[in-house]
């Protein structure tokens, strides 16, 4: 028996030239700049614990960034990626699908791995490249992984983790587990003939995979402008047979809900989704970057009024989940004996190593 021919197509004795712009994509949002939901939409079911442990994890991620960018700054490790701005695109996705979903991050989601349990203990263990890092120290800094939080370890050259994905949630299948996997990387990264491959071998073998895209507008200087002529990221899957969602990025509800609806569609409907995250990456692109030389001051304003842990924060104060001085940085009156604990671990330390330290200053006899 013949086959049949792909694609199936009409024949037309008219010219038609398929206009650049064929598709364009609108961007799915619930909850507004101003932290007031839109009229008539459907936020997803969430528990207040879980809404709280979703805030909880975006403001740890934002400590843990100015904290680790300032450890750089100091001398203390060699390099940082802060994801300010991009918490609610990384720590809402982790929580709309399930903890054994296998995560591959492409290096600035670090909120998914937070949400998932990662221990502020393990990131300074992989930070500092010490002995306790599970990557046993053999890892630049934020090159995390860990299998016991199904977090694929992080590999630098941009790409990489698109065709595993593939790969993996290809294995998946086969296997017959009601899992899927969830794959994130920039729009820089979607330039790579990586992100092409994958996409097509995902979308012929119905992989149940979920392509996330964090367009952030940057690829280090570049800006989105130079990288693409197309609609941005979203419409390629069109041309690969993929379903996608276009999303505020910086409104977490919207960032639960669609990755709620692709994580039923790559298991129920067998098929795999990209998602469009659109949001802006607030701090230079690493600790070897200084943005100041390629945006301006009033750009980065612009997007300080869209802060997607703002944003949620307004929210939960309307809905009275949380309070002013909940919303506030945590901290004790006095040290609780695990800081003493540490306290004096650190002071030995510093005694046996008194030539790395300035001692004096740090008050140590
Ligand atoms: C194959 C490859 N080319 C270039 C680089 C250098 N590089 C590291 S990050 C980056 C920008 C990536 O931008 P994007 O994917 O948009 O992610 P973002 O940093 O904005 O989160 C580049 C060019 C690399 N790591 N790998
Ligand atoms: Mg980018």
């Amino acid at each position: 028996m013949a086959k049949e021919i792909t694609p199936k197509t009409t024949i037309t004795s008219e010219l038609t030239v398929i206009p650049a712009h064929a598709v364009n994509i609108p961007m799915f949002q619930l909850l507004k700049e101003d932290g007031t939901v839109h009229k008539g939409a459907v936020l997803p079911d969430i528990s207040k614990e879980l809404a709280l442990k979703m805030f909880s994890t975006m403001q740890f991620i934002r400590l843990l960034d100015e904290r680790m960018f300032a450890a750089q700054r100091q001398g203390r490790i060699s390099f940082y990626l802060s994801s300010l701005g991009e918490e609610a695109a990384s720590i809402g996705s982790a929580a709309a699908i399930q903890f054994e979903d296998m995560i591959m991050s492409q290096y600035r989601e670090q909120g998914a791995l937070a949400f998932r349990g990662f221990t502020v203990e393990e990131f300074m263990n992989q930070l500092f490249s010490n002995e306790r890092d599970l990557g046993k120290g053999r890892q630049m800094p934020v090159h995390y992984g860990s299998a016991a939080h199904n977090f694929m370890t992080i590999s630098s050259p941009l790409g990489t983790q698109i065709p595993q994905a593939a790969g993996y949630a290809y294995g998946q299948k086969l296997d017959g587990n009601k899992n899927c996997t969830l794959v994130y990387f920039g729009e820089g990264a979607a330039s790579e003939g990586d992100f092409h491959a994958g996409l097509n071998m995902a979308a012929v073998f119905k992989a149940p995979v979920i392509f996330f895209c964090r367009n952030n507008g940057y690829a280090i200087s570049t800006p989105a402008s130079e990288q693409f002529a197309g609609d941005g990221i979203a419409p390629r899957a069109t041309g690969y047979g993929m379903k996608a969602i276009r999303v505020d990025g910086n409104d977490i509800f919207a960032v639960y809900k669609a990755t709620q609806e692709a994580r039923r569609i790559a298991l129920e409907v067998g098929e795999p989704v990209l998602i469009e995250a659109m949001s802006y990456r607030m701090a230079g692109h690493s600790t070897s970057d200084d943005p100041s030389g390629y945006r301006t001051k009033e750009e980065e304003q612009q997007w300080r009024n869209k802060d997607p842990l703002l944003r949620f924060q307004k929210w939960l104060t309307a809905k009275g989940w949380i309070t002013e001085d909940k919303a506030a940085e945590q901290v004790y009156d006095t040290p609780t004996d695990l800081q003493k604990e540490q306290l004096e671990a650190l002071k030995a330390h510093i005694r046996k190593y008194p030539e790395a330290y300035p001692a004096t200053a740090a008050g140590v006899k």
